[in-house]
């Protein structure tokens, strides 16, 4: 291989390295069924939001039908994604939660 083209692929390879991690979306869909104070423990305890944050969160996503819990790497969110519809299932409510490329 030529001197140039070494040289390229070193590049390459520590822009690699520099590269930030893709991030992602975690997003609280709307329904008519699971109770506000429900969705707010929910940003609570998953989120670490305070009650105030929390709250506004919630209601945006009443209003909206939907809303942002936060934006992490893709294991986190996808943790956090899990952590959500569990605690819904587990109270039987349809909450519902996603994650998306940011
Ligand atoms: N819309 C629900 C109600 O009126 C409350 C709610 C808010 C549900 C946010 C889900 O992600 C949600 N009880």
């Amino acid at each position: 291989m030529a001197n140039k083209e070494r040289e390229g692929s070193i590049l390459e390879a520590e822009k690699a390295k520099l590269k930030p991690p893709p991030m992602y979306k975690v997003m609280l869909l709307n329904d008519d069924y699971t109770p506000m104070d429900f969705v707010v423990v929910v940003l609570q305890t998953v989120f670490a939001m305070s009650r105030e944050q929390a709250t506004q969160v919630m209601l945006k996503v009443h209003r909206d039908g939907m809303g942002v819990c936060g934006i992490y790497t893709r294991e986190v969110a996808a943790t956090k994604v899990e952590q959500v519809i569990e605690l819904a299932k587990s109270h039987q409510h349809p909450l519902q939660c996603t994650m998306e490329e940011n």
